[in-house]
């Protein structure tokens, strides 16, 4: 479609993408080319994505995943879609993406868990060395899906990476469907990831039934909160529970779309963002999915300045403390300050 003023004020905007699973991110191109490496499979791309005005259930969307992971399971897959990832947000205008993935084991190509991460970071050396235009840090993802055996192994993977990719792993992240397992069971991990030195982004909260789950994990506490779209007493969390975020002053990742197209939320206006974002808690907008979800992080932020009437500067505010809520060691934060600096759109 043709380009207005509004979504180049948004492209051009700086902005770090600090939620962003690698394999819901894989866009419709990357798509194509996966889906021609393996024809065998009858995958269609509807079947990995959501397009514009549908819905899902959460349930589904973790079925999406399933399909995806058929599609991305050799060490050459793994290479392209990050690589592929890393050029369209950069593309977008994100100057700085934490990545994360959760490893994966692939008997049939012969992937280990260690090979699956080092690809991920050989793809993030690739594309610095291509000069895209863009600082990408990784996270290593935790399936509570795999149980707090895995959980325990992820965490020893993630120390070990974070000791010998030249800052390149900065920490921690819990998801996959918050249905399976409970949370809790992960405490031991979750401790020793963060005694280690690894950062904690975790989802929390993304379906209503997580309260004392929540409650326990809040205690740790995480350095970021996924979603936490149940939290507020509004929506049937409490008061305790808001009290200890704010208090910690811990920032959330919201994703509008996702959660209004996996029906966690059940229309744009009536997101979360606005109970945060009234309180002056600090908040980060992020795509979450980008290829399952169809969005980038324009979207996203034209999304939030439209249905929440925010001024340019106040868009400029979020982009800008997305950095300061960044895992970012300080010396990449103040130089990612003084590349924000420089960006600043000139309307402001
Ligand atoms: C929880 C999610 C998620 O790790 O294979 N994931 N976990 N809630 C969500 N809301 C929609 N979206 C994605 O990327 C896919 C994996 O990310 C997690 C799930 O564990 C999913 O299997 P990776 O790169």
């Amino acid at each position: 479609g043709m380009e207005t003023d509004a979504d180049t004020f948004y492209r051009h905007l700086p902005k770090a993408e600090l939620h962003a699973h690698l394999n819901g991110s894989v866009s419709f191109a990357t798509m194509k080319k996966l889906i021609a490496r393996k024809p065998h499979l009858n995958i269609e791309h509807s079947m990995t994505a959501i397009s514009s005005g549908q819905r899902r259930t959460l349930e589904e969307c973790f079925q999406m995943f399933k399909v995806i992971h058929q599609l991305v399971d050799s060490e050459e897959d793994i290479l392209m879609v990050t690589k592929d990832v890393v050029r369209e947000f950069a593309t977008d205008g994100v100057k700085y993406l934490e990545l994360r993935s959760t490893p994966r084991e692939e008997a049939k190509s012969g992937l280990s868990k260690t090979r699956y991460v080092e690809t991920i970071i050989e793809a993030i050396r690739q594309s610095k060395q291509d000069e895209v235009d863009i600082d990408v840090r990784f996270l290593v993802s935790v399936d509570r899906r795999n149980g707090p055996r895995v959980a325990m192994e992820t965490v020893k993977l993630a120390e070990d990476f974070m000791l010998s990719s030249d800052g390149l792993v900065l920490g921690l992240d819990l998801s996959g469907d918050p249905a399976v397992c409970n949370g809790k069971d992960m405490l031991p991990a979750l401790q020793r990831a963060r005694n280690s030195g690894l950062k904690l982004a975790l989802h929390l909260s993304e379906v209503p039934s997580q309260k004392e789950e929540s409650e326990i994990l809040l205690n740790l506490p995480p350095d970021r909160i996924g979603h936490g779209t149940f939290l507020h007493p509004e929506v049937g969390g409490s008061d305790s529970l808001v009290d200890k975020v704010c208090k910690q002053k811990i920032p959330i990742e919201l994703c509008l779309t996702s959660n209004v197209k996996d029906q966690t939320v059940p229309s744009y206006d009536k997101h979360h963002f606005q109970y945060w974002y009234d309180r002056g808690h600090p908040c980060v907008l992020c795509t979450d999915d980008k290829g399952v979800f169809c969005t980038d992080l324009s979207q996203e932020y034209q999304l939030a300045a439209s249905i929440f009437a925010l001024g340019p500067e106040a868009v400029w505010d979020l982009s800008h403390q997305a950095v300061q809520c960044s895992f970012a060691p300080e010396p990449l934060k103040q130089q990612l300050k003084r590349r924000w600096a420089e960006l600043r759109p000139q309307v402001l």
